[in-house]
């Protein structure tokens, strides 16, 4: 019964987050829209928007932001100042996705801060999508990727102070729960992007859950997973544990459901209920977001516990940021 208060509580608040209006033509392309993740999703949109505004496709949107969370700022889960695994490294993983299917990805890569770019070299340098570890820093390499060391020391005294109890507990994005060092072990950014000519993209990237197992892929660098775009319905892309993101090759349901009829907030809310039934235990200590655009730009997202918020771009609103509704109030079940 609680649940389904919590339900009804939510639904009020993803009516109001679905109810975005779509793009007008004020300035900047008319139908282009730009949609991230988590609150530096506001920055990271405006890189990409520039890219729009300039004629720029969707593609190199979203990989203008994405490289804007990578480097642009210092998060403990994008890029340069991501937390290393729990053996020291910091891994970093990303994917690129167009509308069109094209799409390319990196996982585990090391010493390289904009693993978007090299994702994207992937999709258009190789017939692979996918390359991990010590082939895809190889093959960064060969692209003329200039290798640096990423373990900042922010990250490093972060890392020490967690060996102290090595505690391995993937608990990431409940209300922004702090980590030693008062950072947060979650914020991967997952942007959409539709451009002028209708076509959309989307980007993830991260460096994972903080700590984790060496080694550990989660969903961000899955196509199907982390994210999933087609130009005939939509594109969708999570944040949260992307191990259940994995298990229910998330992204890529939240667009067939579109494909189906669903707007994107009813979509990402479906999906998130089908984690829910998977795993109800699990759901109510870990996190899992969900965005969705479809191809008029309607915007939708919805998340297992409060505190998801994700950022929206357009002609009208450069700097917009909503919160998703959400399944559980709290991690207080
Ligand atoms: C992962 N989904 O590696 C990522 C982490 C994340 O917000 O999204 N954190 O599982």
């Amino acid at each position: 019964m609680t649940n389904r208060r919590r339900f009804l509580q939510s639904s009020l608040l993803m009516a109001a987050a679905a109810s975005l209006p779509k793009a007008r033509a004020a300035s900047g392309p008319a139908r282009a829209k730009v949609v991230s993740t988590w609150d530096f999703g506001v920055p990271a949109n405006r890189a990409a928007w520039a890219v729009l505004e300039s004629g720029g496709s969707a593609l190199d949107a979203v990989e203008a932001g994405a490289r804007w969370a990578e480097t642009g700022q210092c998060n403990a889960t994008v890029g340069r100042c991501g937390y290393p695994d729990r053996d020291g490294y910091v891994t970093l993983d990303a994917s690129i996705m167009r509308g069109d299917g094209g799409c390319g990805a990196v996982a585990a890569l090391e010493d390289i801060d904009h693993p978007i770019s090299v994702a994207r070299k992937v999709m258009e340098q190789t017939p692979h999508v996918l390359l991990v570890g010590a082939g895809a820093r190889q093959f960064a390499l060969a692209q003329g990727f200039t290798p640096r060391s990423l373990r900042t020391p922010e990250a490093e005294k972060a890392w020490r102070e967690w060996l102290k109890t090595s505690a391995y507990k993937p608990e990431i994005n409940i209300e922004r729960r702090a980590l030693p060092g008062n950072k947060e072990n979650h914020d991967t950014i997952g942007m959409l992007a539709l451009g002028a000519d209708g076509r959309m993209a989307g980007a993830c990237t991260t460096s994972g859950m903080a700590f984790k197992l060496r080694g550990r892929v989660g969903d961000s660098p899955i196509i199907g997973a982390g994210l999933y775009v087609d130009d005939a319905v939509g594109g969708a892309t999570a944040s949260g544990v992307g191990e259940e993101m994995l298990r229910n090759a998330a992204s890529f349901l939240v667009v067939e459901l579109m494909r189906q009829g669903h707007a994107p907030a009813e979509a990402c809310r479906i999906a998130i209920e089908r984690v829910v039934a998977k795993r109800p235990e699990a759901s109510k200590t870990l996190q899992v977001c969900f965005l969705a655009m479809n191809l008029h730009g309607e915007v939708g997202a919805f998340a297992l516990h409060r505190g998801f918020v994700y950022a929206v771009c357009d002609a009208d609103r450069q700097d917009a940021l909503l919160e998703s509704p959400s399944v559980y109030a709290s991690s207080q079940t």
